[in-house]
């Protein structure tokens, strides 16, 4: 769909709810196998220490939460680490750092963890913070298959949540990692206090980046003792509201993958079935996701039996990225 207004998505998502999940998981099996999730999973490669405010995060200085600094890992522990969630099934890894923005002097190890996890014939993804256009074509030629950086909420309701990095900064390294080639992977929390019209401003936002993200985690506050959101109390998030977030995503941008990211620990699997029946086509799985607990893999693997469905397969051996190395501006 091309650049709906804030109008048109609300009412796309206001709709009932059958009429917004049918019309949704019409779209999602004209787009791809409905019987089909991609799993990914995540690792912390440097840990808290965060100059960022961030009220919903664990790893921000600011908070006492009680998390263990770790310095930036080394390739061996990362390459361990990237062969377990293979073993358990898993196709792409997703290494998280909490960084204000790429340190320069961390490029080289960063570029050794890439070079190590596509050789093991996974998909890689990095989330460092914000990086500029240099540092961006750097990763995409060290073969970085994504880049994970998150608006989170609507413009409107970014700045009750965050202000120590703007939003304009986001999109900025949004533009940066899309002008390298590396596939954009954007989207938010739910349950941060805001209102519909956030989640509907924050929709609005992804589909007026230059193209949508090729991937949109779609994270559910997990409330850690410490930080400022959890303390202040906020709504849990309504299960049916997610699912109709999903279902508009679906909607909205029927090739992304839409990813079920933070919360599924707390989610059932029925609520679990209706976001993957809505268009979630795509999961973080392995106990832990950067700080936090998730889901076991025997816990998921019994899930997909319990529905039927199938983890997608990547190509063994090296992976292509979504845009081939010799059609990435930078090398032209
Ligand atoms: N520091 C980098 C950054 O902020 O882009 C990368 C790591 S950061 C932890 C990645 C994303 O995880 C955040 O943008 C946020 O959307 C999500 N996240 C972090 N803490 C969360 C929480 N407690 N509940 C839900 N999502 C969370
Ligand atoms: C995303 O959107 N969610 C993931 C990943 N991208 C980096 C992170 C979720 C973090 C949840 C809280 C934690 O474990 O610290
Ligand atoms: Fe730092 Fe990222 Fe956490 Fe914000 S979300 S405090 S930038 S690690």
């Amino acid at each position: 769909m091309a650049r709906p207004t804030r109008e048109e998505i609300a009412a796309i998502h206001d709709q009932p709810f059958m009429d917004l999940v049918f019309e949704a998981a019409t779209v999602h099996r004209a787009n791809h196998d409905p019987n089909q999730v991609q799993w990914s999973t995540l690792l912390s490669i440097k840990t808290g220490a965060c100059p960022e405010d961030c009220t919903y995060c664990s790893q921000s200085a600011r908070w006492n939460t009680g998390l263990e600094v770790e310095q930036l890992l080394n390739v061996d522990a990362v390459i361990a680490s990237a062969e377990a969630a293979r073993e358990g099934g898993s196709t792409r890894f997703c290494m998280g750092a909490a960084w204000r923005r790429v340190p320069n002097k961390a490029m080289p190890q960063l570029k050794r963890m890439i070079h190590e996890v596509r050789a093991m014939g996974m998909e890689t993804c990095m989330t460092l913070g914000t990086v500029d256009p240099a540092q961006a074509r750097e990763l995409a030629d060290a073969g970085l298959d994504y880049y994970n950086h998150n608006l989170d909420t609507s413009e409107e309701h970014y700045g009750n949540v965050i202000t120590t990095r703007s939003y304009q900064e986001r999109l900025d390294t949004l533009q940066s990692v899309r002008s390298a080639g590396i596939n954009v992977c954007s989207g938010g929390i739910l349950g941060l206090g805001e209102e519909s019209s956030d989640r509907i401003g924050l929709l609005w936002q992804l589909m007026n980046l230059e193209q949508p993200p090729e991937s949109i985690p779609v994270n559910s506050l997990v409330a850690i003792e410490g930080t400022p959101l959890a303390d202040k109390g906020v709504e849990p998030v309504d299960g049916l509201d997610m699912v109709r977030f999903i279902a508009t995503a679906r909607i909205l941008m029927p090739g992304s993958y839409i990813r079920l990211s933070a919360g599924r620990e707390e989610m059932t699997d029925e609520l679990q079935a209706l976001c993957l029946m809505a268009g979630a086509n795509s999961m973080f799985t392995g106990e832990q996701l950067l700080t936090t607990k998730n889901p076991a893999f025997e816990r998921d693997k019994a899930l997909l039996k319990r529905l039927g469905m199938h983890i997608e397969k990547v190509a063994p051996g090296p992976v292509s990225c979504g845009v081939p190395a010799e059609s990435r501006p930078s090398a032209k």
